[in-house]
């Protein structure tokens, strides 16, 4: 747990969430400020800065992925579709400096996201 983070918070419980899926190493939980119907956060319980704090090889991105799948299909999308970003840093517009993605669903996303 890194000091003062506010997911390692959440992962705590420290900091209330509505959690949606929570395993050994990975919670989901509704996004506070959902801009979609569905708007998901999944997020490591290891505490990583970034993306870029990640080891290469590290299992963490195969299970992220694995639980996007199982996202998709418990929220009823795999046929709508659905959209995962991942902001890294400043200009990419992370605010929280926990590694995480956005589970985004439930309406016509816009492409450039802007
Ligand atoms: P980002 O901007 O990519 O760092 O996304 C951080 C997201 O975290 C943002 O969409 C809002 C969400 N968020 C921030 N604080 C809280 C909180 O206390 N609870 C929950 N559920 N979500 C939060």
């Amino acid at each position: 747990m890194a000091e003062d983070c506010l997911f390692c918070k959440i992962i705590d419980g420290e900091v209330p969430s509505d959690k949606v899926y929570e395993d050994d190493d990975i919670l989901v939980f509704k996004d506070i400020d959902p801009q979609a119907p569905i708007h998901l956060v999944i997020i490591p319980k290891q505490h990583y800065d970034s993306i870029l704090a990640v080891p290469a090889g590290d299992p963490i991105m195969g299970k992220i992925q694995t639980v996007i799948s199982r996202l998709a299909i418990k929220m009823g999308v795999t046929e709508d579709g659905f959209r995962v970003v991942n902001n890294c840093g400043p200009s990419g517009g992370q605010t929280v400096p926990h590694l995480h993605f956005h589970f985004l669903a439930g309406r016509d996303m816009k492409w450039p996201p802007g």
